[in-house]
């Protein structure tokens, strides 16, 4: 036997008995476990709406939402298949709620965003106090919050819901209960945290008592007027286009502690120069159409489409007509934990 394979034997044979007090020997996956630059087990992908919209319709006459709970179809990364998980850290799902329907109060320490695709009308409660959801709305249900939806209007309606189950799961934080009636009470007018939180004022003698944002609906109407402002301000960011992140008034920070929300005006036919950063992020075509190339892949893109772009890979965004995109990651973590980072390519 050559020396090598001697050695390689006595290795193996070495592993082999350590294996059996769970220990296993670190120079083996060293360069795996600490790569010199991020290598994501996930992919690129892209979801079109005109394909995905006949199989959301079609799970409405399979089962209803209450007794499904929650309607939803979920987005998973095609490289983590049975994973649920559209990244390794965020879960990404298309709900329907019809006409009539009440998908029943729960809540869980995991928190959820919803943006909203198609339809308008239906409502979402969160401790108690309901919103009425139109296309583009960002509504949010933080961690451990009260939440129930209901249509009562007259057509389907259909959302992004984006929550941190993987996240939660890695911590085993996981907590969760029902209401008691499937619609919770309703303890306070619509629009009572619009009017408290929402116009660049507080309250005099109110005290944020956590992360999550006081405002749980930022109504797109008003998130398209200051994209709208933004555009007729000045020059576009070469890598960004005109970008805006969704903020909680109180602090300055994300609405929901565990995601990053953003919205971005791409001008007619503009190209952003290739981008990349650490969080890997969902996004939501809410205007116009395009195409995006992420890595070694090009998505072809319109409205109401979904596509991911993984941890590092490099992004360029083309729009044909004037665009919009929603996006959301787990950059708020990675900023908290000192681990974000960006590559502009020099811009
Ligand atoms: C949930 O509570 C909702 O409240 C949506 O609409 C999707 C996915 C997993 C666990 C809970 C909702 C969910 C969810």
């Amino acid at each position: 036997m050559s020396q090598s394979a001697t050695r390689n034997n006595a290795r193996r044979d070495f592993y082999e008995r350590i294996g059996g007090l769970s220990m296993a020997p670190l120079w083996e996956s060293l360069h795996q476990l600490v790569p010199p630059q991020p290598a994501p087990k996930y992919q690129a992908a892209h979801w079109d709406y005109d394909k995905v919209r006949p199989y959301l319709m079609e799970s409405g006459s399979l089962i209803t939402a209450k007794e499904a709970v929650r309607r939803v179809l979920i987005l998973e990364n095609p490289a983590m298949q049975g994973s649920a998980c559209i990244t390794p850290s965020l879960y990404a799902g298309l709900q329907l709620i019809l006409p009539g329907e009440v998908a029943p109060s729960h809540r869980h320490t995991q928190s959820a965003l919803r943006f909203i695709v198609e339809g308008e009308g239906a409502y979402t409660a969160v401790d108690g106090e309901r919103t009425i959801m139109h296309e583009g709305d960002f509504v949010i249900t933080p961690t451990w919050t009260w939440h129930d939806h209901g249509n009562e209007s007259k057509q389907p309606m259909v959302w992004l819901d984006g929550l941190d189950i993987p996240l939660v799961a890695m911590f085993n934080a996981g907590f969760a209960e029902n209401g008691e009636s499937d619609e919770q009470a309703v303890t306070a007018p619509e629009g009572t945290s619009d009017a408290k939180y929402a116009s660049g004022l507080l309250p005099v003698d109110w005290k944020p008592s956590r992360q999550t944002s006081p405002i749980f609906n930022y109504p797109y109407a008003r998130t398209r007027e200051a994209l709208a402002g933004l555009a007729k301000a000045g020059a576009p960011d070469p890598c960004h286009g005109y970008k805006l992140r969704y903020v909680n008034p109180a602090s300055g920070g994300a609405p929901i502690a565990t995601m990053g929300t953003f919205m971005q005006l791409l001008p007619k036919g503009f190209t952003t120069a290739p981008y990349r950063c650490t969080d890997g992020t969902v996004f939501s075509v809410v205007e116009g159409s395009g195409e995006s190339v992420i890595g070694d892949k090009i998505f072809r893109w319109k409205k109401r489409d979904h596509f991911v772009a993984p941890s590092w890979a490099k992004v360029e965004h083309r729009a044909d007509d004037e665009a919009v995109l929603f996006s959301f990651s787990d950059r708020p973590v990675q900023e908290k934990l000192d681990l974000w980072r960006e590559d502009r390519g020099g811009r």
